[in-house]
């Protein structure tokens, strides 16, 4: 008999024995994909310290979102963490169409990726946030090389912002950040001065816990808006609408795992972030300068109770 169906007779007829299967199952290491954002990236070192007390080996690979599927499609890659729909939809299912990288559920996390400004801007430009105030404020968002322009400044993510523009008939231009940081001391430096910004932004995120401020509110955003020019307020372009403004927040993994580590793929099915929990951790980082490990250290000391309850019934902890 196959040694998994005779352990899970054995667990039907006996329930008050446990039984936990030897860990790790395999000694390949389990490879993380690793983005360039703190809360992915301490999410990942979060699930991968939660492995290794596991008994798992772990490595980390750095890929942009733009070239992380072939790896996790192929095998050569094992998980991501986080997969935002703002941003990852469309690769995200031409992908998993194949079958190799698999979906392994949603995070509690509602999440938004759009144009995001500081409070104050509301009281030099009336009418925010819906879009069409920004038509009547886009100088006040210029800068010496935009000017008379306003500055939109994007992230390092490639996102249809310019084909919004012109499909909402923005007076902006497109600066994009390199890094993810960058985003970050140019809203504090606007922040110190009180100076009008719009910059891409997403929740949950350390902005939240720690800043206030609204997304703009565009057309709201169907699939049809991307597809069809006739769609929407421009019938002449697609894009004249925003991003998803509730969306999801995926786990992916490659198929494989779960023959390999099949406890690892129960955990990583059962992980589970809020708005909060993420919003948190990232501000960890971005904020109070810790390291992407040592807030992945510190949460997980802090928070035993809660990957407990991660770790399928048959898949204990070795003991120490
Ligand atoms: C993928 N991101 C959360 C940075 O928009």
């Amino acid at each position: 008999m196959n040694y998994k169906i005779l352990l899970f007779l054995i667990m039907a007829v006996s329930p008050l024995i446990s039984i936990a299967a030897p860990l790790p199952e395999s000694e390949k290491p389990i490879r993380i994909i690793t983005n360039n954002w703190s809360s992915q990236i301490v999410l990942s070192y979060i699930l991968g310290g939660l492995y290794q007390k596991m008994g798992y080996s772990v490595e980390y690979v750095e890929k942009e979102i733009s070239t992380q599927w072939g790896g996790i499609h192929r095998g050569s890659e094992h998980i991501q963490v986080e997969v935002w729909e703002g941003t990852m939809q469309e690769a995200f299912y031409r992908i998993s169409k194949y079958g190799q990288m698999v979906d392994m559920g949603s995070h509690d996390a509602i999440t938004r990726e759009e144009w995001w400004y500081p409070s104050y801007v509301e009281d030099v430009c009336p009418g925010l946030p819906d879009w069409k105030a920004l038509k009547k404020c886009a100088a006040l968002f210029a800068t010496d090389k935009t000017a008379p322009k306003g500055r939109y400044l994007a992230g390092p993510w490639e996102k249809p912002e310019k084909a919004r523009i012109r499909a909402l008939e923005l007076d902006f231009e497109v600066e994009v950040a390199k890094t993810a940081d960058d985003l970050w001391i140019e809203l504090e430096k606007a922040y110190k001065h009180r100076k009008p910004i719009v910059l891409f932004n997403w929740t949950p995120n350390w902005v939240d816990v720690r800043y206030e401020g609204k997304f703009i509110e565009f057309p709201v955003h169907t699939a049809e808006c991307e597809t069809n020019p006739e769609w929407g307020v421009n019938k002449k372009w697609t894009f004249d609408c925003g991003n998803p403004p509730s969306g999801w927040l995926k786990k992916a993994a490659w198929v494989g795992m779960k023959e390999r580590w099949p406890c690892a793929w129960g955990v990583l099915q059962n992980m589970n972030f809020t708005n909060i929990m993420i919003g948190t951790v990232a501000a960890m980082a971005d904020k109070d300068g810790m390291s992407h490990q040592q807030a992945a250290q510190k949460w997980l000391s802090e928070n035993a109770k809660v990957w407990s309850s991660w770790l399928p019934k048959q898949c204990s902890l070795p003991m120490k």
